[in-house]
């Protein structure tokens, strides 16, 4: 392992100096990439000079996402800490199923479920789990839904139309979940959202009502924290009311801005998380954790067990329910997702996560403050999002954005709403301060004036 050890200094070396150098790489055309780079597999195995080479390419090669010029997607920038937890994490390479074989690193997940179960204001029935990504969680949160209204379908399968309910600007893994778990994408009812992004509570009321009346049976909505493109907060306490009087399972996707609950500032934008079902957040967004660290917590662990708890002699032989997380998982297998995401908080506090939150507000603050008093530019935002959105001197987004990550200038996306495109400037990016974003406008301005306008003019 010494010599491989060594070897990833070295190439951890070079990366950050070039990242330093050259922030976001000019991109190699997919259809290039066979021809560019040595990704064979042989026969034989490569001689150590050859395979080091490979892979210093490879390495120098992919995205850079821990630069400041990454604003592409809802996570950038890197945390030290947090790496360093995930570097471990590969060398001990534990599987979180059981106490036996994590041993303290089940106390590692425990100890952050029960500090986010407190800061929810859920009781002490709540527990929680981390599962591979924000679409998974939110899978566990459908599946609870659906076994706790009826919990037969375990056993014998769907037989009866259940409705499910999500806002017309949550994310994708809902209609993708409603297919796997059985219910079916056509179950799946999308309620209209007001201008800012939020669910439009009148609609989904009517929505169930409708339903109820063909004799469907409605069974679970999902909430959003901060939705994808808008980066919107649905109204939780307003939609927890009508999930109580038709007796549907209310989770808070989270997966986006979730993260919140740590900040004392914008934890409001979850008011009444306690009345929901289940939460679930992604560490690996807004609290800077690598890939993937996303968190479910359901207020009642009975429904974790119910729907996911099996038998397996082989695994399940030493402590109790308790310690062996894998009863309450969704996958057998479990890297440890845990350690990353404890040495950020052990080293930082809760106080410190909740900086972080305020931090990237802070930066959206100061992106919205610079489109809101600039004339050359038509702003989408909602008040209070981390995703700030815009058009630049009636330059479509879409042709912007491309063209600035063709020519590995910048990494920023475009999203839609309402039949408006226009550029996403997401601020959740780790290592990012005010000046980063002020770079951003003055390259991107340059570049559509030196490269889109002139050559249209
Ligand atoms: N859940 C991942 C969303 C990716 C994005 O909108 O950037």
């Amino acid at each position: 392992m010494e010599q491989e050890l060594a070897l990833f200094q070295q190439l951890s070396k070079k990366l950050m100096q070039a990242e330093k150098q050259e922030p976001v790489l000019e991109p190699i055309e997919a259809d290039q990439l066979f021809n560019t780079l040595d990704l064979r597999l042989g026969e034989e195995g490569e001689n150590e000079e050859d395979f080091s080479r490979a892979l210093e390419a490879l390495v120098l090669n992919t995205p850079r996402t821990a630069t400041h010029q990454f604003f592409n997607q809802l996570f950038g920038g890197r945390n030290g800490k947090a790496v360093l937890g995930d570097l471990l994490a590969v060398l001990l390479n534990n599987s979180m199923y059981t106490y036996k074989v994590a041993g303290p690193m089940v106390g590692v997940e425990k100890e952050i479920i029960r500090h986010m179960k407190n800061l929810l204001g859920y009781p002490a029935t709540a527990d929680g789990t981390i599962a591979p990504g924000g679409s998974m969680t939110n899978l566990m949160a459908m599946i609870m839904g659906r076994d706790a209204h009826n919990e037969k379908i375990k056993s014998d399968g769907v037989s009866q139309k259940m409705t499910l309910y999500t806002s017309n600007e949550s994310h994708y893994s809902i209609p993708k979940n409603a297919a796997f778990m059985g219910v079916g994408r056509k179950q799946l009812r999308y309620v209209k959202s007001d201008k800012f992004g939020r669910m439009d509570v009148a609609d989904l009321e009517a929505q169930i009502k409708a339903d109820l009346e063909k004799g469907k049976q409605p069974f679970f909505v999902n909430a959003t924290a901060g939705t994808t493109v808008m980066g919107a907060f649905d109204p939780i306490q307003e939609i927890s009311a009508i999930a109580k009087k038709y007796n549907l399972w209310l989770h808070i996707d989270g997966a986006y801005c979730g993260a919140v609950l740590f900040s004392k500032k914008h934890k409001h934008l979850i008011k009444g998380a306690e009345l929901a079902d289940s939460f679930s957040m992604n560490a690996h967004k807004m609290l800077a954790t690598p890939l993937t660290c996303s968190i479910i917590i359901a207020k009642n662990k009975k429904y974790l067990y119910d729907s996911f708890s099996n038998d397996a002699d082989y695994l399940y032989q030493t402590d109790g329910d308790d310690y062996n997380l894998g009863k309450t998982s969704l996958q057998c297998g479990r890297r440890n997702d845990a350690l990353k995401f404890w040495t950020l908080w052990k080293a930082v506090g809760t106080k410190g996560l909740g900086e972080m939150v305020d931090h990237q507000f802070h930066l959206a603050e100061v992106a919205r403050q610079y489109v809101e008093n600039h004339p050359d530019y038509t702003v989408y935002s909602y008040p209070e999002s981390v995703g700030i959105c815009f058009n630049y001197k009636d330059i479509p987004a879409d042709e912007l954005c491309n063209r600035l990550y063709e020519k590995g200038e910048l990494m920023v996306g475009f999203g839609q709403f309402k039949d408006e495109q226009f550029v996403r400037l997401v601020t959740v990016n780790a290592g990012n301060e005010e000046e980063d974003i002020k770079a951003f406008f003055e390259k991107m301005e340059a570049f559509a004036e030196e490269e889109i306008l002139e050559t249209s003019s």
